[in-house]
């Protein structure tokens, strides 16, 4: 996690780098760089070695990112360090720049680096709209840009079920857009997988249920409740059926497929905005809940198809990441599931955090930033200024958020919008999740250096939207 450089070779200015190293000092002394002459090799500190895929496929990466026309280079020169990383890579490639005449350089550099917390991520929404893996690629290149190191892979949801399951291809040949071009092959997500795997960056599958499980029931008959108007079926379906033994045989088919897929341990199962209107209307449903002791609280029903689910994906080693509303429905729930906060207005995240840390569990925190979310003008400061450890409580309770993510509900994103969506502004949010927050509390302070990041971001092909007025010596054409 923890990673110190010094750069003997040869920054522009520490305004280049973002998000910001936890300490920079930079000399003007600064160094040639030879593209030719120029080699990154492991140092002899290092625990990694010659023949580790994922450092040497980011050495050449990065050696295109910094010199891009030249391919990589034969001759080393020396360049000092304790330890390469994915993240330090990011971090030199930013110190280097390119003076008028084609010279590039590196100033004197020292930097002591580490995340403040360590989960920093990004969902997508495949099911709302289908996103091409293209897109999927270029926003993993993009997020290593921005040291983010897990991919929120919200797969499948009402909409479509883009996900070809092997055990169960009838989901998405019946649930996905269309049945060939809209979905995601295993080929396809094990390309996503081991692309994300050499930029760092982790990638959590979330197959959320028991709600925003409509296209599933296309693929999977008795899977989702009837629901009822009288005493006769309406021909709708509800939220995954919680009475039958078969759902959680298919669940336990899936979860089992699905670990096997997804080498990540954390498994995302949602859990959130259950609507029991449907579940109410059966009197199935209403016999079972009797039975067990529910009553009319269908909060339990909730309870009762979570846990099984929370335990599922034990037994398969997982551990389980859910939705607030799991907390909030009382439910016994292993301890070292961690809590996912989306509720923000009116409900306060800042009451949940306490509340979800206070009961010991992990947090993440994703309510403030909605990236989705447009508006006119520089929403990017709304993103910058969340604090995400203010709220009152023990140094033991601040300990148990490890993270935040950035959302893209997919209603109203393709692959036509995503990137100048998710970029520069996404970028803010990655500088909160990095950096100090003393060091980083000035959001004036940080929108020269947000600009040039946004520059550099165009530079390496990611179409980031402005800011506000002014150019790029890059860009779009
Ligand atoms: N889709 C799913 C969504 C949302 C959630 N789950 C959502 C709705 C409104 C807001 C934020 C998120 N679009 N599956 C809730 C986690 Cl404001």
């Amino acid at each position: 996690m923890y990673f110190l450089f010094i750069i003997i070779l040869g920054l522009h200015s520490v305004e280049g780098v973002w998000p910001l190293p936890q300490s920079i000092t930079s000399s003007p002394e600064r160094y040639p760089l030879n593209p030719q002459a120029f080699y990154f090799t492991y140092g002899s500190q290092s625990a990694a070695q010659e023949g580790c895929s994922v450092l040497d496929e980011a050495f050449k990466r990065y050696f295109s990112l910094i010199f891009p026309d030249y391919s990589s280079g034969r001759f080393y020169s020396e360049v000092k360090f304790l330890q390469w990383k994915n993240e330090s890579l990011e971090t030199f490639s930013q110190l280097v720049y390119q003076e008028d005449f084609g010279s590039y350089y590196v100033n004197k550099t020292e930097i002591e680096d580490f995340p403040r917390f360590q989960f920093r991520g990004i969902l997508l929404d495949t099911s709302r709209h289908y996103l091409p893996v293209q897109a999927i690629l270029k926003t993993l290149d993009a997020m290593a840009f921005s040291k983010f190191n897990v991919f929120h892979w919200h797969i499948v949801d009402d909409p479509s079920f883009p996900y070809q399951s092997r055990t169960f291809p009838d989901l998405s040949a019946k649930g996905a857009f269309h049945p060939m071009t809209h979905i995601y092959t295993q080929l396809d997500v094990r390309r996503v997988i081991s692309y994300a795997r050499m930029r760092g960056i982790r990638v959590l599958p979330e197959f959320d249920s028991p709600g925003h499980t409509q296209s599933w029931g296309k693929g999977q008959s008795d899977l989702l409740t009837p629901c009822y108007s009288g005493s006769t079926p309406s021909g709708t379906f509800g939220p995954v059926n919680p009475i039958l033994p078969s759902t959680y045989k298919f669940m336990a088919t899936l979860f089992k497929e699905v670990s096997s897929v997804f080498p990540d341990s954390y498994i995302h199962l949602g859990g959130d905005e259950v609507n029991f209107s449907c579940w109410k209307s059966n009197p199935d449903v209403r016999a079972f809940m009797l039975k067990m002791g529910f009553g009319a609280d269908f909060t339990k029903l909730e309870a009762y198809y979570m846990e099984n689910i929370v335990n599922l994906t034990a037994a398969l080693n997982r551990t389980s990441i859910v939705w607030q509303d799991v907390f909030d429905y009382h439910e016994r729930i292993p301890k070292d599931t961690v809590l996912h906060i989306w509720k923000g207005v009116p409900a306060s995240y800042e009451a949940e955090l306490r509340a979800i840390t206070k009961a010991g569990y992990r947090v993440l925190l994703a309510a403030p930033w909605y990236i989705n979310h447009i508006s006119y003008g520089q929403d990017w400061r709304n993103y910058y200024t969340v604090q995400p450890l203010n709220f009152s409580g023990t140094e033991e309770q601040k300990k148990l958020v490890i993270g935040g993510e950035v959302c893209m509900w997919g209603e109203y994103v393709d692959a036509t919008n995503l990137t100048p969506r998710l970029w520069p502004r996404a970028s803010a949010a990655a500088e909160r999740l990095w950096s100090d927050e003393k060091q980083t509390s000035d959001v004036d302070k940080a929108f020269p250096r947000l600009k040039d990041f946004r520059c550099e971001l165009l530079r390496r092909g990611i179409q980031a939207e402005p800011l506000f007025v002014g150019h790029c010596k890059h860009e779009y054409q």
